[in-house]
């Protein structure tokens, strides 16, 4: 079934918190039709009331991205109520950081890789055909500067923002032709939930990461992906300073090493 009225429709995963729920907030401001997908339904619903006051269309789609039956159920719900998708953001995402041998081979490490890299794989699998079917639609991930620095501590989930950013380059070729346009986000630290659970050890985390003027708020993240959907490009890092950052470590790898192995560790 297809609405009468055709206002843009945006899928967001991960929008029961953080950056996720402050890009709902600020589609739906934008006049989109919103599709609210994490696991947490009671917080998609609390957060779909918000947007309706908003004058906002949303729908609740209580999904675990970590589970096929599940993105396939996502795609399904929104196709059928509203019929077509002209924005998917993938976002959800966790962090895990410690050493290697202190994280949990399930719970730590393939519950990473299987959240942030096969769940946005999979998701966008299933918005794909109709994204191709209308000749039209953006693609969004939520990748990270960790997907550009290897960061220590960062291991795992370097790895999977790395592999979510190879996976952007290569559909963006994939899908060009087809009038879909896949963009990745390369956001630094954003003050969200994500902090406070991603060190197995709190004092772990670096002091940097909250010095006044690192930290991003979700709602500049929001903004940026409002910017993205709207004028495509291959991706930002964000904020724009550690673009030169990610580009001295591409070049200056030795130094990066040095840097990094020093500044991300406490002596142990
Ligand atoms: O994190 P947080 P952010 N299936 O913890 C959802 C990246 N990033 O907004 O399922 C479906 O507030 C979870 O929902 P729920 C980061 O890697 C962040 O900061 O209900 N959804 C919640 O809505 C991630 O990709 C920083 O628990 C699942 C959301 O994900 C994205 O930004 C820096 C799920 C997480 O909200 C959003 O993170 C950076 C699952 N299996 C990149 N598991 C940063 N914050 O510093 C979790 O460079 N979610």
């Amino acid at each position: 079934m297809t609405h009468s009225t055709s206002l843009p429709v945006v899928v967001i995963t991960g929008a029961s918190a953080g950056i996720g729920a402050a890009a709902a907030r600020r589609f739906a401001r934008g006049g989109y039709r919103v599709a609210l997908a994490a696991r947490r339904r009671e917080r998609l619903e609390a957060l779909a009331a918000e947007l309706h006051n908003l004058g906002a269309e949303a729908l609740v789609l209580p999904t675990d991205v970590s589970d096929p039956a599940q993105v396939a159920r996502l795609a399904d719900a929104v196709l059928q109520t509203w019929g077509y998708v002209d924005v998917l953001i993938n976002n959800a995402g966790l962090g895990r950081f410690a050493r290697l041998e202190a994280l949990d081979p399930v719970d730590d490490i393939q519950r990473q890789i299987q959240v942030n890299l096969t769940g946005a794989i999979w998701v966008t699998r299933a918005f794909l055909p109709a994204m191709r079917a209308r000749k039209r639609g953006v693609i969004i991930n939520v990748s990270s500067v960790a997907g550009w620095v290897g960061l220590p501590l960062y291991t795992v989930y370097s790895a999977t923002k790395f592999g979510l950013r190879g996976f952007t380059e290569a559909l963006r070729r994939e899908v060009a032709r087809d009038g879909i346009r896949v963009v990745g986000l390369y956001p630094g630290p954003v003050t969200t939930e994500f902090g406070q659970q991603a060190f197995k050890d709190p004092a772990d985390r670096p002091r940097a990461a909250s010095w006044p003027g690192v930290a991003l708020r979700a709602e500049d993240v929001a903004d940026a992906l409002w910017d993205l959907a709207h004028h495509p490009r291959r991706g930002v890092v964000q904020p724009w300073w550690m673009a030169p950052l990610v580009w001295l470590n591409a070049h200056l790898n030795r130094l990066g090493d040095w840097i990094l192995s020093r500044t991300m560790l406490r002596s142990s």
